[in-house]
This record gives C-alpha cells, sequence and structure tokens, in this order.
C-alpha cells in the first residue's frame, strides 16, 4: 500500500499564482513591507509590488509577449526579480529562469531549448547574457537590462511605460507559469513543465507545515531562480504576507549582518550554510536573536551539523526534501514537530501520495507496522508534479511511469508514524552546494578535449564530506594531460558550481554491455 501524508488533505485553489498572491490583498497587507533589499534597506509594500507586477506585465504586453510566449529571468536574487517574475507570469508568458552563474554557452543553451523569445539579466551578468542572447537568436532589444546598460530598455523604462496590465485568461491546470531547468534522473538539463496549479498546489500543501506567518521577516539569500527559492520564498512567504529579505548570493559576513540587521526570524539555507552556522566563529560576533527558524533543503543535512545550529541560534532547526519536477516540496518536517529527527526528511505534504519501490525488482516495499520499512526508490503522486519535460517525451515517460508514480531517483526508508529518511541517491545527478550538477553535461565538456579519450562524472567527496563532482578521464594515446589541466580545462567552460573538483586518471571507464556507463562502479573508487 502507497502511504499518504498523516495530515489531512488541503484544498488547492484554482487560481493562477498572481491572482492567489495578489487579487486578495486587504488594505493592511496593502501597507505591509513586502521585500526588504538586504543591502541597502530600500522596502517595497505589497502595494508598490503588485503596481509593479502590473506595470511590468503591461510592457511586457506592449512588447508583443503573451498567452504561450517564454521570457527568460537571468538574475541574482533582488527586490526586481520578485517584481519581474510574477509580471511574466502576470502577462500570461512562461518564465524560464536562469543560474545567474550560466555561462554564454549554457544561457544560449537554455534559451534554445526553452523557445524563450526575451531575455531579462542584469549588468553584471550582461557578458554572459548577450553572448547567450546572441547565440539564441534574440535580438538586442529583446534583451532587456534591469540596472541599465547601453542600448537596452531597463525595469526603468518598464515601469514608466503606462501599458495596462493584460486581461489574460487561461486555465490555471494546463497554463504553464514556468519552465525551471533540470537534468532529473538522467542526462542533461531538460525545461520542467510546471503549471500554475502545481505551483499553487505546492504552496497549499506546504503553507502550514512550513510555518512562515505574517510576522516573519524571511531571509532570501537561497536563489530565486532555483526552484526552492522560487517556491518557498517567492510564491509561499508572499502569500504568507511575510516580508522578504533579499540577498544576492551568499557570503557569511553579509549573511550574519543582514540576520542581524533586518532582525530575520526565518531563514531557508542549503546545508553549507548549515556547516558555516555551526562552525565559524564569526556567528559568535552578531546578534541573531530574531531567529526562530532555520529550515534546509536541496541536499542532505548532517544531523549533528543541524543540531549544532539549533543549539548556538537558539532556534528550532528543521528540514525539507523535494525536487524540481514536484515544484519542489514533497516532504519535510513540519514547525511545531522538532522531535522528528532531523535526520529524516520528515513526513509527506498533504495531497501526496508516495511508495518505496525495489529498483531491481520493480517492486513495492511495504510499510511496516513498527519500525522502519527496507530502502527503496521513493515514488510520489500528486497535484504537484510536474506535466512532464518540455519537448521530451522520452524523458518524461521515464521519469512518470504509466501509473503516474514519478520517480524521484532517490533512495528512502519510511517508518511507520510515515517519517521519510533519505538514504541514498539512484540517479547519476551531483549536487554541489545544493546546486544541480548533471554528469552527462560534464562527460560531454570533457569529450570535446581532443585529448581525452572517454570519460565519466560522479560525486565524489571532499576533505569536509561534502559532495563535488569527480571525473575519471581516459587519456588518448601518447596524450600528457594532468589532472590540474582536466580540472583547468573544464572549469573555463562550465558555470563555477559545476567545476569538476577532482581527478582520477584510468584506463577505461567501465561501461554495461549496452553501453551505460557503470557508475556504481566508479562511486567510491
Ligand atoms: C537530501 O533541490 C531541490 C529542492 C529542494 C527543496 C525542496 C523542498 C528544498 C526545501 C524543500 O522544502 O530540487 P532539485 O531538483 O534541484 O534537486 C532534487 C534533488 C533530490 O532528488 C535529492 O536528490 O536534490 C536532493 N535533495 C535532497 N537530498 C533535495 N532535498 C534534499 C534533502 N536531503 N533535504
Amino acid at each position: 500500500m502507497p502511504f499518504r501524508s498523516p495530515r489531512p488533505d488541503v484544498e488547492i485553489p484554482d487560481l493562477t499564482l498572481y491572482d492567489l498572491l495578489f487579487t486578495s490583498l486587504s488594505p493592511e497587507d496593502l501597507e505591509k513591507v513586502a521585500v526588504v533589499d538586504g543591502a541597502s534597506g530600500a522596502e517595497t509594500t505589497y502595494g508598490a509590488l503588485r503596481d509593479q507586477v502590473d506595470a511590468i506585465a503591461g510592457a511586457l504586453a506592449a512588447r508583443g509577449v503573451g498567452v504561450g510566449d517564454v521570457v527568460a529571468l537571468h538574475s541574482p536574487n533582488s527586490p526586481a526579480f520578485v517584481a519581474v517574475f510574477h509580471g511574466i507570469l502576470r502577462a500570461g508568458a512562461t518564465a524560464t529562469t536562469v543560474n545567474a552563474l550560466a555561462t554564454g554557452h549554457e544561457v544560449a543553451v537554455q534559451l534554445e531549448d526553452s523557445g524563450a523569445g526575451t531575455l531579462l539579466t542584469v549588468s553584471p551578468l550582461l557578458s554572459a547574457a548577450a553572448e547567450g542572447a546572441a547565440a539564441a537568436g534574440i535580438p538586442s532589444d529583446r534583451l532587456i537590462v534591469l540596472d541599465g546598460a547601453e542600448g537596452h530598455d531597463s525595469l526603468a523604462d518598464l515601469l514608466a511605460s503606462g501599458a495596462p496590465a493584460p486581461e489574460v485568461s487561461v486555465d490555471p491546470s494546463t497554463h504553464l507559469a514556468v519552465l525551471p531547468f533540470s537534468s532529473g534522473t538522467t542526462g542533461r538539463p531538460k525545461g520542467v513543465m510546471l503549471t500554475h496549479r502545481n505551483l499553487v498546489a505546492n504552496v497549499a500543501q506546504s503553507a502550514d507545515l512550513v510555518g512562515v506567518g505574517p510576522d516573519d521577516r524571511v531571509l532570501a539569500v537561497l536563489p530565486f531562480f532555483h526552484i526552492y527559492g522560487m517556491t518557498v520564498l517567492l510564491d509561499l512567504a508572499l502569500l504568507q504576507r511575510a516580508t522578504l529579505v533579499t540577498m544576492p548570493r551568499f557570503d557569511l559576513p553579509e549573511f550574519l549582518r543582514i540576520v542581524q540587521d533586518q532582525r530575520c526570524t526565518f531563514v531557508f539555507i542549503a546545508p553549507p550554510i548549515a556547516v558555516a552556522l555551526a562552525k565559524h566563529p564569526l556567528v559568535d560576533e552578531f546578534d541573531l536573536s530574531a531567529v526562530t527558524a532555520v529550515f534546509s533543503g536541496a541536499a542532505p543535512l548532517d544531523g549533528e551539523v543541524g543540531g549544532a545550529v539549533a543549539r548556538r541560534l537558539g532556534c528550532s532547526v528543521r528540514q525539507g526534501y523535494g525536487m524540481t519536477e514536484m515544484s519542489p516540496v514533497s516532504q519535510l518536517i513540519p514547525a511545531g514537530r522538532d522531535d522528528l529527527p532531523l535526520s529524516s526528511v520528515g513526513i509527506t505534504v498533504p495531497n501526496m501520495e508516495c511508495m518505496l519501490q525495489d529498483p531491481a525488482t520493480r517492486e513495492e516495499i511495504p510499510v511496516p507496522s513498527t519500525g522502519v520499512s527496507e530502502p527503496g526508490e521513493l515514488c510520489c503522486k500528486g497535484p504537484n508534479v510536474m506535466i512532464g519535460y518540455l519537448n521530451n517525451e522520452q524523458a518524461t515517460s521515464l521519469t512518470i511511469d504509466e501509473d503516474g508514480w514519478l520517480h524521484t531517483g532517490d533512495i528512502a526508508t519510511v517508518s511507520a508514524e510515515g517519517v521519510v529518511s533519505l538514504i541514498d541517491r539512484l540517479k547519476e545527478l551531483i549536487k554541489y552546494k545544493g546546486y544541480q550538477v548533471a554528469p552527462a553535461e560534464l562527460e560531454a565538456t570533457l569529450l570535446a578535449h581532443p585529448q581525452i579519450a572517454d570519460a565519466a562524472v560522479v560525486g565524489g567527496r571532499d576533505e569536509a564530506g561534502e559532495e563535488i563532482p569527480k571525473a575519471f578521464v581516459v587519456l588518448q594515446e601518447g596524450a600528457e594531460l594532468t589532472e590540474q589541466d582536466v580540472m583547468d580545462f573544464v572549469a573555463g567552460r562550465v558555470a563555477p558550481y559545476k567545476k569538476v573538483r577532482q581527478v582520477v586518471m584510468i584506463d577505461a571507464i567501465p561501461k554495461s554491455s549496452s553501453g551505460k556507463i557503470l557508475r556504481r562502479n566508479l562511486r567510491g573508487a
């Protein structure tokens, strides 16, 4: 028998994201601060944010953007990101968010794959954005530089256009709201088709359990372009009428200063930040007393590290699990359940059904009546599960089986009480500091080197035990390439978080008879 959330189902409003977030603002809400720029302290109220969203939607519509169009957003976190993201959706278009660290080539690939016809970026990222736009055939008048750059429209131009927000009518259950990119269980990054209903559902499913409320000041350092920041910060925190405090990137002293000065109460992190909070001496020099909750996700949180953060900050530390393809949250430790072990990812969110499957036999693993189950691949169903990968039926059918189960590629156990713990990753995906690294992409990069005959990339561990991309390389006859040469070659071609950080030269890559890389044999080698 599959297992469900121990919590009752919740109602999922049949609304677009804009209607969910912005049409029911009360007079008091309008005056509340929605977003604070952490660096400058500049504030935007909910009323001002809604006006900006409407103005951006109007300006985009005046430029011909509407239902069926894809607009790319390539920016670190800022108050402008919040307005532009919702402006794109309000115009009826679909937003594809691009990692701020992407190279020009990576930007081009995402623009082409998503079919984006407009790109919004910021001046520090303009060189990669312009390179990507040119390669994808996006003309410079459709490359908008939010903070302004010679020859491009800016956010100020959009806000000043005066064009009314368009009347759009879409079906929330089929209309694509966003196209984030994820490599899923195998291969290269693919556009994940998430509808308005997917996103609205996931916010409704997780809001009570996450526990962000209207009095919270929520640190938004996790990138909005990744599904974690997108759903939990941009959507959930705004629905709760909390205040988002944005930071463009993680930097420990600035992070601590902003949490202190902005009196942040709720801090969403990925595990590397937990390590800093648990161990770094600088933490003692700041007043972090406003923090009531630290919530980690996107990669495994070490239970000991999490416990150390809870003791040091005197706050609740919890964890959530999910994936882009589930909008993303499927399990989390709910507010008020600090008794659940931090080494677990907690309980299943409402309206979801899960089961564990033996990857070898495809048999379902039973949920025990006491104790903990055998491990198996976590498979999930629910209103937050993507409708598929864009233009890739093959990858879709490999991930969502004929019975509708989304195969996460993660190995988990479940207890009799419904508490899920992640044990291992079956899929080839590597997580570096919570960012996705697709081995297939790095293998293609390595194979482009004339002196490399064959290559395989798997998750290795650095001295601190953090997961890192590790390459096994077979050199061509007579090649004189060092490990460092290989790392430098890759580093010159990919975003910094995708760098290969360990190289092992070997004679041959172990492969199955069908030619698939036997990654299991390389892991731990
Ligand atoms: C061990 O990283 C994400 C989603 C993160 C998220 C979700 C719900 C954070 C908080 C939250 O409440 O998505 P992707 O698509 O980038 O990566 C998905 C993969 C998973 O399949 C799993 O392998 O990232 C890994 N992962 C985790 N692993 C995600 N969260 C966890 C976790 N522990 N808590």
